[in-house]
């Protein structure tokens, strides 16, 4: 009997409460502490969302929801791996785990749709090495899935019912956004910028928007400059163009989690009302089955191309 497929989810990873947030944040930082100043205003902007961040039940469902619809598709049967990038179980421990339980190969996919050297290529970099360390499983990397069709249909699909929730959709605009990178990723030729691009031109195409703009969200605190503009302003300099209401769709996170609860929901909230600006949020992915599904066939597309 063949062996199953190792189905490698990779995700960001929460701290569980708030005694876990000093190692989390610690962890984020490569091993350098936060100061007490920078924990302070993290931790309360996870009390600001309740205390903890819904990510770990949502990635669960998500990768719980890929394995199941690959379980049913007819092709070959995986078994579920899931890894994070700042929290246990890491994404070593799942290769491991992979290993520990004889698989031969394996295919990784990140829950994040556009590809940077410094996000998704974390992830990959921290799966390849220990699976070579360890000499196993075979592995194969989705890289990016910004294109996937059944990606854009749900996210068109999203602007469009966040459109319809404003008073007059044909004078909104619509904020396409990811989080931030340090501007130095745009010396190393990364995909990251344009592959943001891509996605939100190709949402605007389908829905023949004429108001659109790109921003950044969520920038860190780490002394280097990190690339704009950022949400905040891109809201400033709507209200002087004229607009009233703003549709913001971060498409590069795929969950209701920190960077959406609180960097938009309460934070360019904040900002907006201030403008007098009516800001509509777009629904996150989380484990709607469609998106799922274009997960699942981005995975199936990158088997074919050989484990
Ligand atoms: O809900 C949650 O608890 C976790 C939400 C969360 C997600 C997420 C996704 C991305 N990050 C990316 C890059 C960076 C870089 C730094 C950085 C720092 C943080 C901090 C928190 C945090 N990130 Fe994150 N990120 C999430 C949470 N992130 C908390 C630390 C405090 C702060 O800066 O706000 C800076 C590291 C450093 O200090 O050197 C860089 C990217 C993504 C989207 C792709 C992905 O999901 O991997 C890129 C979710």
């Amino acid at each position: 009997m063949t062996k199953p497929l190792g189905l490698l989810v990779m995700a960001y990873g929460t701290p569980r409460n708030l005694d876990e947030v000093l190692p989390y944040y610690t962890h984020i930082r490569r091993g350098r502490a936060p100061s007490d100043e920078q924990l302070a205003d993290l931790v309360g902007r996870y009390q600001a969302i309740g205390g903890v961040s819904p990510l770990t039940q949502i990635t669960d469902a998500q990768a719980r929801g890929i394995a199941a619809i690959l379980n049913s598709d007819g092709g070959r049967p995986v078994r579920l791996y899931q890894g994070m990038k700042h929290t246990a179980p890491y994404i070593e421990d799942a290769v491991a785990a992979m290993h520990a339980d004889g698989l031969d190969e394996a295919i990784g996919i990140v829950l994040a749709p556009h590809y940077s050297h410094m996000s998704v290529g974390g992830y990959q970099k921290a799966a390849r090495e220990k699976a070579e360390q360890l000499e196993g499983p075979k592995l194969k990397l989705v890289n990016q899935w910004h294109l996937e069709p059944a990606f854009l249909d749900i996210l068109t699909s999203r602007v469009r019912e966040a459109l319809a929730a404003c008073s007059d959709p044909s004078k909104a605009v619509v904020v396409f956004s990811a989080h931030s990178l340090p501007e130095r990723i745009l010396q190393m030729n990364d995909p990251y910028v344009t592959q943001l691009h891509e996605s939100g031109e190709e949402v605007a195409r389908r829905l023949e928007l004429k108001h659109y703009r790109f921003g950044w969200q969520s920038a860190g605190q780490t002394g280097e400059p990190w690339m704009g503009p950022d949400i905040l302003d891109v809201l400033r300099s709507l209200k002087e163009e004229g607009y009233e209401e703003v549709v913001s769709c971060s498409q590069g996170f795929v969950a209701d989690h920190l960077e959406v609860l609180y960097d938009i929901d309460i934070e360019a909230q904040q900002v907006a009302k201030e403008l007098g600006i009516h800001l509509v949020r777009t629904r996150q992915m989380n484990d709607d089955k469609a998106f799922l599904q274009a997960l699942a066939d981005a995975v199936r597309k990158c088997e074919r191309q050989g484990v």
